[in-house]
């Protein structure tokens, strides 16, 4: 059902935002398999504007759809069903990124990525095809220039228009029955499920009415940014599948750049999802260039304590796990490395693993790809053995896997592990270092790389 990402149990997404087809399907079959990702998040898959007016190809034309064919910016339908058939032939599943709240933005017009033309003044869509009937009613939205601009009013957070996008009236057998024949097609092409786009701004019973009319089971994810400052809460969607949880990002924030705080991770009383409905993450792309529901996260900008935040985020027992693979980008409008007609450069690999033409690849910085290997072989035990003084922290989970930082750069002190008697690779360095645990499950913990000063070791994950 909606809760399951049916991808054999694993435990992370990797959204390789803005990547192309071609490069996410080689990507499946180079490393995402083996290093036991469950799944690709990919950018939009539907038609979307072509922005050169306000900024230049900004990433953001992809939250602008024009109609739901499968041609964007990332490739064509072929190289779409090409990459879904193939990352699933390795075991890697494909979800989607679904903007189902809105067409494009008042005052855009013209012609789309899949050649659809649009006028969004005149709420003419014919690649679908939505006309006006089809969005919100100006008087059901009781803002006064049509806009969102009071959270404290679901009516106004959901009937006006985002940013001044044209908001689709979702309560119409037209539209949803549109938008289902827009996901059920993606089903049936083979991806596993979807993260909805700006659900906030969307009716719950709207989108059960979608969520209920697919052929086909799918994992759900809704994009809802509630930091208990407005009148939207992320409980309105538990049905609907997981929420994205926006204060785990500040928390991880906060706790990773100092340790005092790092006890208070979670804090159910300020409104966090339970677990079992946690989406969580270090930073997305709108947060990481000061977007949506921005604040003080950790990125890639902030190598150290970057890796140290995606580190414990994956060792520690809370919420289902997205990792976030970036471009390096000046601007916040900037979008992804592009040729001087601004197609999207393809992702090259160096000798050592990195990628070249201005991808960041994340997700194959080693400390994060080995602990995506440690969130699976810990995957459904309990967090023991909690231990946090000074710049240390350390924790068991269950008898499969214990982890440590040493934020200051060295560490050496004795610990319950909760392990069986052996000796263990500390996976972050490769097994460059090693851990043996007595018979009473104690073992001698010692850190001394400064630049990754992590220790994880797992059962079943070393090699
Ligand atoms: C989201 N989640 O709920 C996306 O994660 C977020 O990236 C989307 O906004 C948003 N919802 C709507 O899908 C992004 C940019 C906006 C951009 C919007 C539409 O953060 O800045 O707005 O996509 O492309 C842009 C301009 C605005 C303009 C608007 C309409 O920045 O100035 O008003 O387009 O023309
Ligand atoms: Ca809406």
């Amino acid at each position: 059902g909606y809760f399951d990402p049916d991808c054999g149990g694993k435990q992370v997404i990797v959204h390789l935002f803005e990547w192309k087809w071609t490069s996410i399907a080689e990507e499946c079959e180079r490393f995402l398999s083996a290093a036991g990702f469950c799944g690709v998040q990919v950018s939009p898959v539907h038609e979307h504007v072509i922005v050169t007016t306000d900024a230049m190809r900004p990433w953001w034309e992809r939250y602008q759809p024009v109609s739901y064919k499968l041609t964007s910016r990332s490739g064509t339908e072929e190289e779409f069903i090409d990459m879904v058939q193939r990352c699933n032939a390795v075991g890697v599943r494909i979800y989607v990124d679904a903007v189902l709240n809105h067409m494009a933005g008042l005052g855009r017009s013209g012609i789309g990525t899949a050649g659809s033309s649009f006028d969004s003044d005149a709420h003419d869509f014919p690649g679908v095809p939505f006309t006006v009937a089809d969005f919100t009613p100006r008087d059901m939205c009781p803002s006064h220039d049509g806009n969102v601009n009071n959270y404290g009013d679901p009516n106004n957070v959901r009937n006006c228009y985002l940013v001044g996008l044209t908001d689709l009236y979702g309560a119409t057998d037209y539209v949803r029955q549109k938008q289902i024949e827009y996901l059920n097609r993606l089903l049936e092409i083979g991806v596993a499920g979807f993260r909805v786009d700006a659900a906030k701004h969307m009716w719950p019973a709207d989108l059960e009415a979608i969520q209920g009319g697919l052929s086909k089971p799918a994992f759900f994810y809704h994009e809802v940014i509630d930091r208990n400052d407005g009148a939207v809460k992320v409980d309105e969607y538990f049905h609907l599948g997981r929420v994205t949880e926006f204060r785990y990002c500040s928390k991880i924030a906060t706790g990773i750049r100092d340790f005092s705080q790092l006890g208070n991770l979670i804090d159910l009383g300020w409104g966090m999802c339970p677990s079992d409905k946690a989406f969580v993450f270090v930073d997305n792309h709108d947060n990481q260039r000061g977007h949506g529901g921005a604040g003080d996260v950790i990125t890639h900008k902030d190598p150290f304590l970057y890796k140290l935040a995606i580190s414990y985020m994956l060792a520690y027992p809370y919420g289902f796990t997205r990792v976030m693979s970036s471009y390096f980008f000046e601007s916040t409008d900037e979008g992804p490395p592009h040729d001087g007609n601004y197609n999207t450069l393809d992702v090259t690999i160096n000798p050592d693993g990195s990628c070249g033409n201005g991808w960041v690849c994340e997700h194959r910085w080693a400390p994060i790809t080995r602990m995506v290997a440690f969130r699976n072989a810990v995957a459904g035990t309990e967090l023991a053995n909690f231990f946090l003084e000074g710049d240390n922290v350390a924790f068991s989970r269950g008898d499969k896997g214990f982890f440590a930082i040493a934020k200051s750069g060295s560490m050496d002190r004795t610990f319950q592990t909760g392990m069986p008697a052996g000796t263990y690779c500390n996976i972050i360095d490769g097994c460059a270092s090693q851990v043996t645990v007595n018979g009473d499950g104690n073992a001698q913990i010692r850190i001394t790389n400064a630049d990754e000063p992590i220790l994880a070791i797992c059962q079943g994950c070393d090699g």
